[in-house]
């Protein structure tokens, strides 16, 4: 009990001194879930996110990426706010603010990807030093750091290790830090034992939350802000109706009845964090490379138009923007273009009537006729 306590204390200080703001530990147990996951991805609200279904059986427990784990570290490490969330006090160098250029042509994009690195690679980084101390710790047992990727419900178990509560939009929130953060978990064979809230699991569905109190009350500004109307219900999410998805996730054409509830959303989507009173008075210390770097030209349509294979090779292939690949910037900054009446991206569009890529291709034609009518 004393080693167990020892050991979260140190490694709550090490997490702290390498950016993660807001820490907790959980003992793994099968989620209560699972079965809203199951009926999620049976509703089709997956959509063409093929690795959730093909894991599925994975997610019941976090035996199913870690066997033999018994306890889970929470981690959250905030990023920059988007710059359309209105601050209510200073908070430091967490937002890019007034300093966004008010271009009327420019698109925006998702804040967590405004920094200049890949967040997987950086956190992943740290990981793998508190991965090092718990081996060190309890010599002889396996360890793994993850975040993001694995068939692990990260916000269920963020929520019972105490880091904040599942919010209406489905993110994770937490007092100090609003929504703009990630979440990052290190899974480990060495009982680290709990601080999870006392009968959060009896709460079910209603309020698995910090002290088990839902801190969303009435307000239902997240829901009434979404563009494209993609919450079923608070709480619940068809990822195929959210901007979010159709940009960043889906491969291939966007249909054209999706096209113009992406409004000026390049890559991502923040307008249900945007609003969020918990994102407004947010106080976050944001880790110098995730701080916005590059925001006009990332913003800007011509810009992803306009730019090589090699050099998006170059820029990007450490960045959150490599998963779309160019093909995907390219296909977003078109529907951008379109949806902002963007005339002087014509020019750099008109190349793409003869491209090999029929997707482009579509999209080319397709644009260009929007911005004539316009
Ligand atoms: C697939 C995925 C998406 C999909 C689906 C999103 C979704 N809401 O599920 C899409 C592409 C749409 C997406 C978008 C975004 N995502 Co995403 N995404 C994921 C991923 C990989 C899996 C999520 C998942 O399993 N969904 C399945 C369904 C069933 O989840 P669900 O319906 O929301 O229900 C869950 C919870 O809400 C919870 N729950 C809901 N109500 C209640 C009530 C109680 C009582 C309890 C106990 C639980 C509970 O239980 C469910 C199971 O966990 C996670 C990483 C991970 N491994 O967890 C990141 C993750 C959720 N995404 C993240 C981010 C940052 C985003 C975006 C903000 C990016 C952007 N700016 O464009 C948007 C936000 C959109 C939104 N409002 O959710 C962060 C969220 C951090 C946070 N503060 O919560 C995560 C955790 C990645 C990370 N490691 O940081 N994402
Ligand atoms: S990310 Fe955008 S589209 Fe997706 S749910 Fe939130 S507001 Fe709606
Ligand atoms: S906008 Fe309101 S309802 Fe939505 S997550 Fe924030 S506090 Fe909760």
């Amino acid at each position: 009990m004393i080693l167990q306590q020892l050991a979260r204390q140190q490694l709550r200080d090490q997490a702290a001194e390498l950016g993660f703001e807001v820490i907790g530990f959980v003992p793994a147990k099968g989620t209560t879930e699972f079965d809203h996951l199951q009926s999620w991805v049976e509703n089709g609200y997956a959509g063409s996110m093929d690795y959730i279904a093909s894991r599925l059986d994975a997610y019941r427990h976090p035996e199913g990426v870690l066997p033999g784990c018994k306890s889970l570290m929470m981690l959250a490490l905030p990023y920059a706010s988007h710059p359309r969330t209105t601050p209510r006090k200073t908070t430091g160098n967490t937002s890019v603010g007034e300093s966004a250029p008010n271009n009327r042509s420019a698109g925006t994009i998702a804040s967590y990807a405004s920094g200049s690195i890949d967040y997987h690679d950086w956190i992943h980084d740290r990981l793998r030093i508190l991965v090092k101390s718990i081996q060190t710790m309890f010599p002889g047992t396996v360890t793994r750091g993850v975040v993001d990727t694995a068939p692990l419900l990260e916000r269920y178990f963020a929520a019972r290790a105490n880091l904040g509560w599942i919010g209406k939009n489905t993110l994770l929130l937490n007092r100090k830090l609003g929504s703009y953060f990630f979440l990052a978990a290190v899974l480990a064979q060495a009982d680290l034992g709990s601080e999870e809230t006392e009968g959060s699991e009896e709460t079910g569905r209603k309020g698995f939350t910090e002290g088990n109190s839902d801190h969303c009350g009435s307000c239902t500004a997240c829901l009434d802000a979404c563009p494209t109307e993609a919450f079923v219900k608070p709480r619940v999410l068809d990822a195929t109706r959210c901007i979010s998805y159709w940009t960043i996730e889906h491969r291939g054409p966007i249909p054209l009845e999706k096209r113009q509830g992406i409004q000026d959303w390049l890559f991502g989507c923040d307008a249900c964090q945007t609003v969020c009173p918990w994102n407004r008075k947010r106080d976050a210390h944001v880790a110098e490379p995730l701080r916005p770097s590059n925001w006009s030209q990332k913003t800007d349509p011509i810009f992803w138009l306009t730019l090589s294979d090699e050099d998006f090779r170059k820029q990007f292939r450490h960045t959150p923007f490599w998963r779309t690949r160019l093909a995907g910037m390219q296909r977003n900054a078109m529907i951008v273009a379109a949806n902002t009446r963007n005339q002087d991206a014509a020019q750099a569009i008109l190349p793409f009537l003869d491209h090999p890529d029929p997707v482009l291709n579509e999209l080319a034609d397709w644009t260009l006729k929007q911005l004539q009518r316009a």
